[in-house]
């Protein structure tokens, strides 16, 4: 057996990207649209016919539900799901649950800009007194505080996502597996940079859209096959209507302007 394939996507629209609010780690729920982007993306996925063994999430209910709308529609509600800290949204720090456009009103798109998708510079912290320090989230008790952030630059959010998918999921490849994914704008942002090889300054003008099933393909040394209509730099492709696609990732970098 040469290949494994590997199909991850982001969630459906949240509530909070609905509301255009720096979301991070904080755990709201899908919109009803984003249910119907999630169910529809599982659609795509099983129109293919792809086949998965095993699946991974973040413990977001975003995340997770939309995993759930793809394993259903794909008929794979059977297979085993892990839900991993380590794939989570990376913290926004400071600014989660403060209005994008308002963010950049006040302290200038620039300054937005380096703190939604600069390499290594981080959004100001968030007090560990807050709602926002996962410190302080019963879900995260039985962790090391010390791992807990109060803020991520992709950088950072690279250094758990990236041992992540060494550690966890490549053994699942090596075993013959195929995966199934469902994370988040930035922690696939982060996964994407390692496996297509994307430099740190061209990683800041990468954009992933809600819902979008993101195919790759490795070979037997688990490095990516680059796919026929993949958008540069990913060597991933996405499944589905292609000019919808780039409209919905230009959406998202129009989230601030
Ligand atoms: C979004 C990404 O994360 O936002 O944290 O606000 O993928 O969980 O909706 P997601 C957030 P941007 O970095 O694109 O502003």
């Amino acid at each position: 057996r040469q290949k494994s394939t590997v199909v991850m996507m982001r969630h459906g629209e949240s509530t909070w990207n609905l509301e255009n609010k720096f979301t991070g780690w904080y755990d709201c729920p899908l919109s009803e649209k984003g249910h119907e982007e999630a169910t529809e993306a599982g659609r795509l996925v099983a129109a293919e016919g792809f086949k998965f063994d095993v699946a991974f999430t973040s413990t977001f209910k975003r995340a997770i539900r939309t995993l759930d709308h793809a394993l259903e529609e794909t008929d794979h509600m059977w297979i085993p799901v892990t839900k991993a800290w380590q794939l989570n949204e990376r913290h926004y720090g400071g600014l989660q649950g403060l209005d994008k456009q308002q963010t950049v009103d006040k302290h200038g798109i620039e300054q937005v800009t380096v703190w939604r998708r600069s390499y290594d510079i981080p959004p100001p912290d968030s007090d560990k007194s807050s709602e926002h320090w996962p410190g302080n989230d019963p879900k995260y008790a039985k962790l090391d505080k010390h791992v807990m952030p109060t803020t991520e630059s992709l950088a950072t959010t690279a250094a758990r996502v990236v041992p992540y998918w060494q550690h966890v999921i490549v053994p699942e490849l090596i075993a013959g597996k195929d995966v199934l994914i469902a994370a988040h704008g930035n922690s696939l942002r982060a996964l994407v940079q390692y496996l297509d090889g994307i430099p740190n300054d061209e990683i800041t003008e990468l954009n992933i859209p809600t819902a979008t099933p993101l195919v790759y393909e490795f070979d037997d040394a688990q490095e990516p096959i680059p796919q026929p209509d993949a958008i540069a730099p990913l060597q991933g492709r996405y499944l589905g209507d292609q000019a919808a696609i780039r409209a919905r990732i230009e959406g998202v970098k129009a989230q601030t302007k």
